[in-house]
């Protein structure tokens, strides 16, 4: 399969010059060929958002749901039909801020879903406004003395929750945010990828250069299936630590819902029972 079957053709993209969300775009169509998954069986769900733009510019199924509510769908989308490949991608304010209640218990669910979150430390689409993840002291038009809260830490949360594989990359890096992406989409159960991504119009701080500067990647001794040590590396804040930060093999949600016990058959190809439907319905 060639990346180009992924392509829109001349469409608007409506993201800045050097903004990272394109590295993360061409990423994501070069895995999603390599993975030769057909294109039908493609779901992405996003919120709102810079990057939540992202499915729009890639040719695969996808639903554009609400501020922070993307990973709800996912999670039904790929309940009534296990066969499909679903992808919910979000910036960091969109996942981390508006939608942190569902990324908590989306990660205790374990959907076999994967989780892209592109973290650019602010808020873009609406210019500049602090995000969950935004550093200590961060200036902007609306925290005019600098962010006061320490950063929402993602990883460590994801650890606590044992979730069932947490990595991080950065744009920077193509070949190491394909591998990433690659080894995310195909673990069974919910999959987190952090992408350190640069805002080049609305957060001058944590740029491409300063990203570089302050990430480093966990070399082959290190062991992801030990939480412990996975949980002291997801605390590394001052370098951030890239690669797969922790991995387990939990029971998915899907594995887990008692109409899938008897019965293997996704719900999206079964009867339904209109009559009954509609008497439990008329009843409540
Ligand atoms: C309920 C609701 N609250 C607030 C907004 C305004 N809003 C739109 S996008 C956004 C933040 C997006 O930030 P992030 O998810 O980090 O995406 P980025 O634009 O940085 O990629 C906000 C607050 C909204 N659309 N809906
Ligand atoms: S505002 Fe920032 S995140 Fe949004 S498109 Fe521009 S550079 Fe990218
Ligand atoms: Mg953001």
């Amino acid at each position: 399969m060639t990346k180009s079957l992924f392509d829109r053709g001349k469409i608007d993209i409506a993201w800045c010059p050097g903004c990272g969300n394109y590295a993360i775009l061409e990423a994501v169509k070069s895995v999603l060929a390599d993975l030769a998954i057909p294109q039908k069986h493609i779901v992405f769900v996003s919120g709102i958002g810079q990057a939540a733009k992202l499915p729009q510019y890639l040719k695969v199924h996808y639903f554009n749901g609400l501020h922070g509510r993307a990973l709800p769908p996912a999670t039904g989308i790929k309940s009534v039909n296990p066969k499909l490949t679903v992808i919910a991608e979000s910036g960091d304010g969109d996942m981390y801020g508006e939608g942190g209640n569902h990324f908590i218990h989306c990660i205790r669910r374990n959907p076999d879903i994967t989780n892209i979150v592109h973290n650019n430390m602010v808020y873009g689409l609406t210019k500049g406004q602090a995000s969950p993840t935004s550093s200590l002291g961060f200036h902007t038009p609306i925290q005019v003395n600098g962010v006061i809260l320490e950063p929402f830490n993602p990883l460590a949360i994801a650890v606590a929750l044992d979730a069932s594989f947490v990595a991080r990359t950065f744009t920077g890096d193509p070949t190491h945010m394909q591998k990433i992406l690659k080894l995310a989409i195909q673990h069974k159960g919910y999959a987190l990828v952090d992408i350190l991504q640069p805002c080049v119009s609305f957060n001058k701080i944590n740029t491409l250069h300063w990203f570089k500067e302050h990430t480093y990647y966990v070399d082959s001794s290190y062991n992801p299936r030990n939480r412990s040590s996975a949980f002291s590396k997801a605390l590394e804040m001052d370098h951030f630590p890239l690669g797969v930060i922790f991995q387990n093999n939990r029971p998915t949600f899907e594995e887990q819902l008692l109409v899938y016990k008897k019965n293997k058959n996704s719900l999206i190809t079964r009867q339904h029972d209109i009559k009954k439907l509609q008497e439990l319905l008329l009843e409540n």
